[in-house]
C-alpha cells in the first residue's frame, strides 16, 4: 500500500455545491441515488478529470447532465475524463447499491442490532456512494431516507416526513466525513435549549426502547455544554435540532456528525446502578467534546487529514477546560496528565512516535492517536500559557471570524495567533513538526541570596527524525521558603535554547523551587531531589498539581528502587501520605489521586527512561509490597477516612460525592489487604450504585478473592451489555500474572464474549494488555493470545484490530527474551496473507 504525504497535497480541481441523496434502505441491498452539483475550482486552472472515491460499491448507473456514462470503476473509485466534463460545471447522477448488513468494518453504512447507522470519518463516505471524499470539499446536503422504520435521521434540519420516508436539509456546507444517517426503532429522551440569540433548539437523545431512562445525564451534559460554549467561546448552535444516537457497535467513543452525533452507547447510557462515577465523567466530557466540534471541526474543518490535530487538539483542549469548570481544575489537570503520560508518552517513546501533525500515513485511521489528541491539546494549552488568556481569547475570536466555513491548516491556526498577538511563533511550530517527548534537566545553584536554575533540554530521536532542534518550553515556576510560604509566585519562564539559566536574586534563604507547575509543558522533568524536598513540596506546594506531583515522583522512585534493588521504602513516604490523608481541608478527590500508586506500566516506562531494563514481575511484586506496607502503616487513618467518606442519601454523580467515593474506595482497596476482604464484601453486597459495587469487586480480585462475588455480579448483570464489559475487563486486568493467559482464555470461551462487538473485544483484549505483569509473563502466552485475536478480528474490523495492536508498542523496553517473543508475534501477523492495510501499517511500524 502507498503512503500518502502531506507534501503532495493538491487542491481539488472540482468543488461540490450541493448533494442530493436518496437512500432506499435494505439490509442486503440499500440503493443510494446521488445527484451532485459540481463546479470548477477557480484556484486550479486547466482541464482536469473528475476523480470520485468509491469502495465496495455496485454501480448501476451514472450520468453527467443526464447523459449516461459507461464507466469502469477501479477498486478505489471512478475517473471521469476531463473531455466528458462541461467546463463550467455539471450535475453528476448515479445509483449504487451497498449491503449494510454485510458491513462488519463499522465504517460507512452498517447495521447494529437492526438499526442502520453510519460512520464516515475519516474515509467512510466512499463506502456509501461515489464522491470526492476529502475534507476540503464542502457542500450542502439534502437527504431523503426511505425505509420501513419509525425513526429516520440525517444531518441538519427536518425537511418533511411521511409514512416510510423522511427528508433532511443541512444548510451548512460540510465535508462528507460529517455525513450521517440513522434509521431504526428508536425512542427519544428529549429536551430543549434556547440559544443566546433566542433560537429554540430541540434536543433528542435517541436510544433503543428500554434505554430511555438512562439518558438524563447525557442530556444535562449537552445543555451545559451548549451554554458553556456560548459563555466561554461565544459560540452558538446553528440548527433547529440537535440529535444524539446511542449505538452498541461502534469503533470509538463518538462522532461529531453535523447535527446528528452518533455515540458508542457506553458514553450515553447511565444509571446509578449501572454506571460508575468515571462513566458519568466520561459521558459529560465526550458529549461536550462532540458538541464543541460543531465549531472546532465542523464550521471550521481540516483541509486534509494531516491537519487532524487542528480540530482534535483544540476540541480536546476545550473539553478539558469545560470539565475543569464543571468539576475541579486541579483534579482535572492531574487526571489529564495521567492520561497523557499513560498513553501519549508511551506512544512518543516507542516505534509509533509521530508528530502532532504527521507527515505521512498509509491508513489515516491509524493516526487518531494520543499524540494527535492529547499532545495536540497540550500544545494549545502551551500556546495559551505563552500568549496569556486574553490574547488567547482574541486569537480565537479572530480564528472563528476569519475561517468560518473553511477547511484549514495548522499554518492558518498559527497565523491567527501571530496576527492577534504580534508574536513570532515559528519556533513554536516545532511542537507540530517534531515528535518525541522532550526531556528537561534542571540543576540548581545557590550563592549568597541568588538562586540560579539551569535548564538543559533534549529531544530523543524518533522514527524518521534522528536529530532534533530545541523546543520552546513554557516552564511555570514558583519558589517556596523553608517555612512553606511562597516567596516567588508563579512565573512562566520561556525556554528556547538547548541550555538556559535563570537567576532569582535577593532571597533571604535558599528556597525550594516548584518547577513545571500545572504541568505547563508536556515534557519529562529530570531533577535530582531529595526525599525530604519532595516531602516538603507534598506538604506545602501552593500549586495543587505540583503538590500531587511531588508525592507521585516520590512513589515512583521508591517503587523503582524496590523493583530494581529490593530496597525498603523510606518512612518519610508514609509520613507524607499520612499528613495528606489527615488534612480535612483537601478535596477528597485530590487525596484519592495522591493515594493512587503509579501503575506498573508507568514504572516500567520510567525505568526504561533511566537506562534500566524493566522486569514486569519485579515491578508487580514491588508495587504490591509497597501497597501492603502502606496499608499497614496507615491502617488507622485509612479506616477513619473509609467511614468518614461514606456518602449518605441518594446517588449523585457530581464531583463532590464522586470525590468522596473515590477516597473511600481507595481506602477500601488498601484496607482489603489487611482484613481479608471483609469490608469489601460488605460494601459489594450493600452497594446501591455501580461505583461502590465495582470498587468492592476490584478490591476483592486484587487480593485474590472475590470468586463468589464475580458469580453474583454475573448473575445480577448478565442482561446488561455495558456492565458485562466491566465484568470482562476487570477479570482480565486483575488476573494474577501467571494465570492471566488462562483467565483470558476462559473468558474468551464464555458465551457472552461477543468478540465482534468493539466494546467487548476491548474489554477483554485491552484489559489483558493493561495487566502489565500478566501480559508480559515470560511464557509469552499472552502475546500469542492477543496476536491470535488480532488476526481473527482483522478481516472483519481492521480498524479495531489495528488499534488494539498497540498492546505491543512497548516491546523495545524489555529484555531480549520478551523482545524476541513479541517480535515473533508481530512477524507472524505481518506474514499473514490478506492482512488489512490498517494492521499491516501498524505492525510494520512497530517492527521498524
Ligand atoms: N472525530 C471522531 C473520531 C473519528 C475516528 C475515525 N477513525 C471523534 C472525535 O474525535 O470526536
Ligand atoms: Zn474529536
Amino acid at each position: 500500500p502507498q503512503a500518502i504525504h502531506l507534501s503532495d497535497y493538491a487542491p481539488p480541481p472540482w468543488l461540490v455545491e450541493t448533494v442530493h441523496l436518496t437512500f432506499r434502505l435494505d439490509p442486503q441491498s440499500t440503493r443510494v441515488l446521488s445527484r451532485i452539483r459540481f463546479r470548477r475550482n477557480p484556484a486550479v486552472p486547466g482541464d482536469h478529470d473528475l476523480w470520485l472515491d468509491g469502495e465496495k460499491l455496485t454501480l448501476t448507473r451514472a450520468a453527467i447532465d443526464g447523459q449516461p456514462l459507461d464507466l469502469v470503476p477501479e477498486s478505489t473509485g471512478l475517473r471521469v475524463p476531463a473531455a466528458l466534463l462541461p467546463a463550467d460545471g455539471f450535475e453528476w447522477t448515479a445509483e449504487v447499491s451497498i449491503a449494510p448488513a454485510e458491513n462488519t468494518t463499522l465504517m460507512g453504512l452498517y447495521m447494529s442490532k437492526g438499526m442502520y447507522c453510519t460512520q464516515c470519518e475519516a474515509e467512510g463516505f466512499r463506502k456509501i456512494t461515489y464522491y470526492p471524499d476529502r475534507p476540503d470539499v464542502m457542500a450542502r446536503f439534502h437527504v431523503r431516507i426511505e425505509g420501513d422504520l419509525p425513526v429516520l435521521l440525517s444531518n441538519g434540519n427536518p425537511a418533511g416526513s411521511g409514512d416510510g420516508w423522511a427528508e433532511w436539509e443541512d444548510p451548512w456546507p460540510k465535508p462528507s466525513y460529517l455525513f450521517a444517517l440513522v434509521a431504526g426503532d428508536l425512542v427519544a429522551h428529549s429536551g430543549s435549549f434556547t440559544t443566546a440569540s433566542g433560537r429554540d433548539v430541540a434536543l433528542n437523545i435517541w436510544v433503543r426502547p428500554g434505554d430511555e431512562t438512562k439518558c438524563a445525564y447525557a442530556l444535562d451534559s449537552l445543555i451545559r455544554s451548549m451554554r458553556w460554549d456560548e459563555e466561554v467561546y461565544g459560540r452558538e448552535y446553528d440548527l433547529d435540532v440537535f440529535n444524539i444516537v446511542a449505538v452498541d457497535d461502534f469503533n470509538m467513543g463518538a462522532m461529531e456528525n453535523k447535527g446528528l452525533n452518533i455515540f458508542n452507547s457506553r458514553y450515553v447510557l447511565a444509571s446509578p446502578e449501572t454506571a460508575t462515577d468515571q462513566d458519568y465523567e466520561n459521558i459529560e466530557r465526550i458529549i461536550a467534546h462532540e458538541y464543541f466540534h460543531n465549531w472546532t471541526g465542523n464550521r471550521i474543518t481540516c483541509r486534509d487529514w494531516f491537519q487532524l490535530c487542528l480540530k482534535e487538539g483544540l476540541t480536546v483542549y476545550r473539553d478539558q477546560q469545560f470539565s475543569g469548570d464543571m468539576r475541579s481544575h486541579a483534579v482535572k489537570r492531574i487526571e489529564d496528565v495521567l492520561t497523557l503520560r499513560t498513553r501519549q508518552f508511551r506512544e512518543d517513546g516507542g516505534p509509533l512516535a509521530h508528530n502532532v501533525r504527521p507527515e505521512s500515513y498509509v491508513e489515516i485511521n491509524n493516526f487518531y492517536t494520543a499524540t494527535v489528541y492529547e499532545k495536540g491539546a497540550e500544545v494549545i494549552g502551551m500556546l495559551r500559557r505563552l500568549v496569556g488568556a486574553d490574547a488567547y481569547d482574541a486569537a480565537l475570536r479572530l480564528y472563528f471570524e476569519r475561517h468560518d466555513g473553511q477547511a484549514c491548516t495548522i499554518e492558518d491556526w498559527i497565523a491567527v495567533f501571530e496576527d492577534a498577538t504580534h508574536r513570532d511563533l515559528s519556533q513554536f511550530k516545532r511542537w507540530y513538526t517534531q515528535a518525541g517527548t522532550p526531556r528537561l534537566r534542571v540543576s540548581e545553584d545557590w550563592d549568597d541570596g541568588t538562586l540560579t536554575l539551569t535548564f538543559r533540554q533534549w529531544v530523543p530521536p524518533t522514527p524518521g527524525q534522528p536529530l532534533k532542534e530545541a523546543m520552546p518550553i513554557p516552564v511555570a515556576l514558583g519558589l517556596l521558603a523553608p517555612d512553606g510560604t511562597e516567596v516567588q509566585p508563579t512565573v512562566v519562564l520561556e525556554l528556547t535554547d538547548p541550555e538556559q539559566s535563570f537567576r532569582f536574586e535577593g532571597l533571604a534563604e535558599r528556597p525550594v523551587p516548584s518547577i513545571l507547575r500545572g504541568f505547563s509543558a508536556p515534557v519529562i522533568l529530570e531533577r535530582d531531589q531529595s526525599v525530604e524536598e519532595r516531602a516538603f513540596l507534598l506538604a506545602h506546594d501552593t500549586d495543587p498539581f505540583n503538590r500531587w506531583e511531588a508525592g507521585r515522583s516520590l512513589a515512583r522512585d521508591v517503587l523503582a528502587d524496590m523493583a530494581t534493588n529490593g530496597s525498603e521504602p523510606p518512612q518519610l513516604f508514609f509520613d507524607g501520605l499520612r499528613s495528606l490523608l489527615g488534612d480535612r481541608t483537601l478535596d477528597p478527590a485530590f487525596v484519592a489521586l495522591a493515594l493512587r500508586l503509579p501503575s506498573e506500566e508507568a514504572i516500567a516506562e520510567h525505568l526504561h527512561g533511566q537506562g534500566h531494563t524493566p522486569d514486569p514481575a519485579a515491578i508487580h511484586t514491588a508495587r504490591r509490597r509497597l501497597s501492603l506496607l502502606r496499608a499497614q502503616d496507615l491502617a488507622a487513618d485509612l479506616g477513619c477516612r473509609y467511614h468518614e467518606m461514606m456518602v449518605p442519601g441518594p446517588y449523585s454523580p457530581d464531583a463532590g460525592p464522586a470525590g468522596r467515593r473515590a477516597l473511600r474506595n481507595a481506602a477500601l482497596a488498601a484496607l482489603s489487604q489487611l482484613d481479608g476482604g471483609a469490608r469489601a464484601a460488605e460494601q459489594f453486597y450493600g452497594a446501591d450504585n455501580m461505583t461502590e459495587q465495582l470498587a468492592a469487586l476490584s478490591a476483592l480480585l486484587e487480593i485474590g478473592a472475590g470468586e463468589t462475588e464475580l458469580a453474583a455480579f454475573h448473575d445480577r448483570w448478565k442482561g446488561d451489555r455495558l456492565v458485562m464489559d466491566k465484568w470482562f475487563s476487570l477479570q482480565a486486568m486483575l488476573a494474577p500474572p501467571d494465570r492471566a493467559a488462562s483467565v483470558a482464555r476462559t473468558l474468551a470461551g464464555h458465551p457472552a464474549f461477543d468478540w465482534k462487538n468493539p466494546n467487548r473485544f476491548r474489554a477483554l483484549i485491552g484489559g489483558l494488555a493493561a495487566n502489565a505483569a500478566g501480559f508480559h509473563d515470560p511464557s509469552g502466552d499472552c502475546y500469542r493470545f492477543v496476536a491470535d485475536w488480532l488476526l481473527r478480528l482483522d478481516p472483519l474490523n481492521p480498524q479495531m484490530a489495528a488499534r488494539m495492536s498497540t498492546a505491543f508498542e512497548t516491546w523495545g523496553r524489555y529484555d531480549g527474551g520478551r523482545q524476541t517473543l513479541i517480535r515473533q508475534e508481530l512477524s507472524r501477523i505481518e506474514a499473514t496473507e490478506g492482512l488489512s492495510r490498517d494492521l499491516r501499517e501498524m505492525v510494520m511500524r512497530m517492527l521498524g
